[in-house]
């Protein structure tokens, strides 16, 4: 047993039946009954042993500081960028995140935008509903999706689960990421941001979010996109330079955008959500009942793994 004693504390719930699991096996500090569980957790300091966070709350650096016990950090979400991963490596206490089970819903959603916005989809509702079929005849002509152009940005599981649905509908795939994979040979490798954008119909943005890639898609990378071509972005909104897309996208330089993350969340700025060629989702590529609670039960499993070999089943491996 890693962790007889310790406390667990528990910033986000996992689910009544996952909750429930944790409850019957550590002391649970239920924090996210709380108006602010942080600065409670902060205040609890001695005895927590355990955390169990998301990849939307995370956990800040200067907590995990006074938090003297900290063992395990089990985070529900793949992302790690509101994760303390450079404290906790120092400190030599495990972090899991979720990854592969959320993949394919992730993917599915990137579709969803990619259709949705090259097919004018919510346009297209909208013109129903408001009796302009009726009034002014026919919609106009929209983009075709299969057979066309597939960059993807960021070639991780993710990415994968994109490109293949993108074999599905015909499509040729590049992509760019730090390093070419030599085990897809399926799809070409762009070196440069810049000239996969400049290639591709539809760019979509899979990689990790975080400093190595803020606003990695810049004013010339949505240029290179350019009036036909089309963004999607199921990562993270600090990879997108959101003062650059939203001018580009008003003037008509941008074809499009299907945005699942925004850079200020929760909340979208205006001025996206007075284009017509834009469609949003509220942070939401991962949230299907089913992914959800692979999700907590991997976090679950995160822990009892931990508890029985002192190993977490999905451990990040920061680099
Ligand atoms: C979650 C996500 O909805 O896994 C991630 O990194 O962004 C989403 O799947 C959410 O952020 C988890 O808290």
């Amino acid at each position: 047993m890693e962790d007889a004693g310790l406390e667990l504390a528990q910033l986000v719930s996992l689910g009544a039946s996952y909750d429930a699991a944790l409850a019957a096996r550590w002391r649970v500090l239920p924090l996210y009954r709380e108006d602010q569980p942080e600065a409670r957790l902060k205040s609890l300091a001695p005895d927590v042993g355990l955390v169990v966070t998301s990849a939307r709350v995370g956990l800040n650096a200067d907590t995990l500081q006074v938090l003297p016990q900290v063992r395990a950090i089990c985070s529900w979400g793949v992302g790690c960028d509101a994760l303390p991963l450079a404290a906790a490596r120092t400190r030599g206490i495990a972090v899991s995140n979720t990854p592969d089970v959320l993949s394919e819903c992730v993917a599915d959603m990137a579709w969803g935008l990619l259709l949705a916005c090259a097919r004018q989809i919510p346009e297209g509702d909208r013109y129903v509903r408001s009796g302009r079929w009726v009034a002014q005849g026919k919609f106009p002509l929209s983009t075709q999706v299969w057979g066309k152009r597939l960059g993807v940005l960021g070639m991780g599981r993710i990415g994968e689960a994109v490109a293949r649905r993108g074999q599905g509908f015909g499509m040729t795939v590049r992509y760019h990421n730090r390093h070419a994979r030599t085990d897809m040979p399926a799809y070409g490798y762009e070196p440069s941001l810049v000239e996969l954008a400049r290639w591709a119909d539809f760019l979509v943005v899979a990689c990790p979010g975080g400093a190595a890639t803020r606003h990695l898609v810049d004013a010339p990378v949505l240029r290179a996109l350019g009036p036909q071509g089309m963004l999607i972005n199921i990562a993270r909104g600090s990879v997108v330079d959101e003062s650059a897309l939203i001018p580009l996208l008003q003037s008509g330089e941008l074809g499009g955008a299907g945005l699942d993350v925004f850079e200020h969340e929760p909340g979208a700025p205006e001025a996206l959500m007075a284009i017509d060629r834009t469609v949003l989702m509220p942070h939401a590529a991962s949230g299907t009942r089913e992914t959800a609670g692979k999700m907590s039960q991997l976090v679950v499993d995160n822990l009892i793994a931990w508890q029985q070999t002192g190993r977490l089943l999905t451990p990040v491996v920061s680099s």
